[in-house]
C-alpha cells in the first residue's frame, strides 16, 4: 500500500516484496562485477556503509569529493550496466508516485552490516533536482531519519524494512535523512546484512 510521508514523499510499502529475490540476484551479480567497498570520504573517514554501483554512472566518494562518474576511480573501470529489471521497477515505482517520466541512468547500492550507519546528508549532486529518487530496502530492518531543510532540523524515524520503496520527489528532494546503526540480525534473503539500492537520474 501507498503511504504519504511528506509532500513528495511517497512509501510503497512491501512494494519490491515479490522482486526480491530476483534483485538481490542481480546485485549479486553487480557486485560481482564491482565489488562492495568501503569509500574514504573527503575528510578521510571510512565509510561504515559499503557501496557499489551499476548504470551508466555510478555515485562515489573519494579524496577529492563526491561526483558522480562513468568510471570507478578505484579501478579506472566502467560500472556494471544497469540490469532491465533495475530500471523497470524503478520507473513504475516512480510512476505510481507521481512520476511517469523518471528513467534512472545510475543505481547506487549500499550494504549495511551491523553498526553501519549513514549520517544526515542531503543527496544533491544530481544535475535536475526535480528527477525524484527511488529507493529499494532489502534484508534486515533499518530505522531512517527523515529531517528538515537545515541539519539542525528535528528529524522523524521511520522503519524501513524488506521491499519497502519510497519515492522522494518535490520538496522533500533536498530533505537532510540518514539510518541509524543497524541491529544485527538475520535474514532469510540477504543474511546479516541490509542493502538499499537508490535509483537517480544524475545527469539531464
Ligand atoms: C530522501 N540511502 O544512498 S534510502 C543514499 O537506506 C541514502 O541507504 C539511505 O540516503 C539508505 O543517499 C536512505 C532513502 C532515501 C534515499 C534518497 C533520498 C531518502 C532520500 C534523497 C532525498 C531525500
Ligand atoms: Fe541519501
Amino acid at each position: 500500500w501507498a503511504e504519504p510521508l511528506a509532500d513528495g514523499a511517497v512509501i510503497l510499502r512491501r512494494w519490491a516484496r515479490e522482486e526480491a529475490g530476483n534483485l538481490m540476484r542481480l546485485v549479486e551479480e553487480v557486485s560481482s562485477q564491482n565489488p562492495f567497498h568501503h569509500r574514504i570520504t573527503p575528510g578521510g573517514h571510512r565509510m561504515s556503509v559499503a557501496m557499489t554501483n551499476c548504470g551508466d554512472f555510478g555515485w562515489s566518494s573519494d579524496a577529492r569529493g563526491y561526483q558522480y562518474s562513468e568510471r570507478d576511480s578505484a579501478t579506472g573501470h566502467r560500472w556494471p550496466a544497469m540490469p532491465d529489471l533495475f530500471r523497470r521497477f524503478a520507473s513504475q515505482c516512480a510512476g505510481e508516485a507521481g512520476f511517469p517520466q523518471f528513467t534512472p541512468d545510475a543505481c547506487l547500492i549500499n550494504r549495511y552490516e551491523p553498526g553501519a550507519k549513514l549520517t544526515l546528508h542531503q543527496d544533491k549532486d544530481e544535475q535536475d533536482l526535480k528527477q525524484p529518487i527511488v529507493s529499494v530496502s532489502l534484508g534486515l530492518p533499518a530505522v531512517f531519519q527523515f529531517g528538515g531543510f537545515e541539519r539542525g532540523d528535528a528529524a522523524q524515524r521511520v522503519l524501513l524494512e524488506h521491499g519497502d520503496v519510497v519515492v522522494w520527489g518535490g520538496p522533500s528532494r533536498l530533505r537532510f535523512h540518514g539510518i541509524l546503526p543497524l541491529k544485527p540480525g538475520i535474514h532469510p534473503l540477504t543474511g546479516a546484512f541490509r542493502f538499499n539500492l537508490t535509483f537517480r537520474r544524475a545527469f539531464r
